[in-house]
């Protein structure tokens, strides 16, 4: 599981955009998002944090990565 801060998504709008960006690059990915912590939890078998991390930045947000594991 790969863990990213993203202290910038404040909303579900937010959240949605996120989730929709990584769902873009993995279909199957996993997606958990706590707002109030602004945390995104991503479990993605074809694509690792940096390009997880590309995507969120894509979609006009901050990731700060907080934790990567298997
Ligand atoms: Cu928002």
């Amino acid at each position: 599981m790969i863990v990213f801060n993203v202290n910038d998504m404040t909303c579900n709008h937010c959240s949605g955009a996120i989730t929709r960006a990584v769902l873009s690059v993995d279909p199957a990915a996993t997606v958990r998002i706590d707002l109030s912590s602004h945390r995104v939890e991503v479990q993605s078998a074809a694509v690792d944090a940096a390009g997880l991390a590309a995507v969120i930045a894509d979609a006009g947000y901050t990731p700060t990565l907080a934790s990567a594991s298997a």
